[in-house]
């Protein structure tokens, strides 16, 4: 075992972490403030490859492993959780499915466009009666002469309003629950009956998209399965294994980012003649911030460690996931008391990071679904089924 980043990986993060500071921390407050999609970013971190870390460079991607993968992830999760959201789902849950269960045509078409930024991705899974309850799909897909034709609405997905292309689950068949469902990949300007409308007012998250989809009588081509029919919850599965993992990193992005403003603040805020930092009740929430996350980053390069290894990670991304999401919500909070007033507004960015926090304990899978997923695991004995 050993605790060094490597050579190549303190490069990547030293890369990442300059990209972020000097191009997407400047403007996350006001790119917040407006809900304002900034895709420009998006073009800009493609050509340095990190739009597609872990995907093989004969596939457009940068080749990295799952460490750097994380790497980069914590990075710009620290500046902006946004941006970090359209990330994770562009490179961990769209390329690495498509790396995972595409024919060697689909892999070919689609992830040297998506490394390049040219197409922008999304993943349509949960819709408004399957949240937690993924396999309680309604959207369904039927088979009509030599082209699938899908009807159905998709709920809360990141990036949909903005995306070029989809992953889309849906039933094929109504007998069976699981194995009823499949994957597709939907091209969205190629099809008629896709639209999506943006869901607004959001607690956090608020430069990032996130919209519903409504599929009416969409014809796709035959050949737009990815994976088997019938292998649909296994991708999505799947998918969200990888999805967790780059949440997860995002979240220790978050933590970092709060020690790093509480402990500026606390070194320069004076009060009773003394930097509060000084305090020990100060020194108290700065210590158990620092102890989460340490912990939250070494789960995250455990669960790398375990996918680096091309093991099944469902365990440790969990793990990870739960314990980090948490983490960063309790480190915002911790950040904003020792800001105090300052920082219930925006004049600092602590009030921001416990907003976009918040989600990453909801959204691919709530805390009570990971916790669901350790015990399932752990006791091999299932929750519902
Ligand atoms: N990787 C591969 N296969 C998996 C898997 C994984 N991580 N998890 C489950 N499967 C397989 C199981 O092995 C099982 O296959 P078999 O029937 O061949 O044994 C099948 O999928 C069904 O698994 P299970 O019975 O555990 O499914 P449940 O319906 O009980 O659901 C939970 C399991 C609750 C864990 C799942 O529905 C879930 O993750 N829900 C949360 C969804 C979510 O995160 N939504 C947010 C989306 S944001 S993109």
């Amino acid at each position: 075992m050993d605790f060094e980043l490597t050579t190549e990986q303190k490069t990547i993060k030293e890369l990442a972490r300059r990209f972020a500071s000097e191009e997407i921390a400047p403007v996350a407050r006001d790119n917040d403030r407006e809900c304002h999609f900034h895709r420009d970013i998006l073009q800009k971190m493609a050509p340095l490859g990190l739009l597609g870390g872990p995907i093989p460079e004969r596939y457009g991607g940068a080749g990295l492993d799952y460490i750097s993968h994380a790497i980069i992830t914590e990075e710009i999760g620290r500046a902006c959780s946004s941006v970090r959201t359209t990330l994770s789902v562009q490179v961990s849950l769209v390329e690495l499915s498509i790396l995972a269960w595409g024919t060697e045509e689909q892999k070919q078409r689609y992830l040297p466009a998506l490394c390049k930024g040219e197409l922008l991705g999304c993943f349509a899974l949960t819709e408004p009666n399957a949240g937690s309850d993924a396999a309680n799909q309604s959207t369904s897909a039927v088979l009509r002469g030599d082209k699938w034709v899908l009807n159905g609405t998709k709920t809360w997905i990141s990036n949909a309003g903005v995306a070029d292309l989809a992953i889309v689950i849906a039933r094929t068949d109504k007998t069976k629950k699981h194995e009823g469902l499949t994957a597709f990949i939907v091209e969205k300007e190629k099809v008629q009956g896709f639209t999506t409308r943006d869901i607004l007012h959001k607690l956090g998250l608020r430069s990032s998209n996130t919209a519903e989809i409504y599929l009416e009588d969409c014809a796709i081509p035959k050949d737009s399965v990815l994976g088997g029919v019938g292998e649909g919850f296994k991708v999505a599965m799947g998918g969200l294994d990888n999805g967790r993992y780059s949440v997860a990193a995002g979240c220790v992005g978050i933590c970092q980012a709060c020690i790093d403003a509480s402990v500026r603040y606390a070194r320069e805020r004076v009060q009773f003649d003394r930097p509060i930092g000084s305090f020990q009740l100060v020194q108290d929430m700065i210590a158990r911030m620092v102890v989460d996350t340490e912990a939250a980053r070494l789960l995250v390069y455990k669960a790398g460690h375990v996918k680096n290894a091309g093991l099944k990670s469902t365990l440790e991304t969990s793990i990870a996931k739960y314990f980090a999401s948490e983490a960063a919500v309790r480190a915002a909070n911790m950040a904003i008391q020792i800001h105090g007033s300052y920082g219930y507004s925006d004049e600092f960015p602590v009030e921001r990071y416990l907003r976009d926090a918040k989600v990453a304990t909801i959204y691919e899978g709530t805390s009570e679904i990971q916790k669901l997923i350790i015990g399932r695991e752990v006791l091999d004995l299932k929750a519902f089924t």
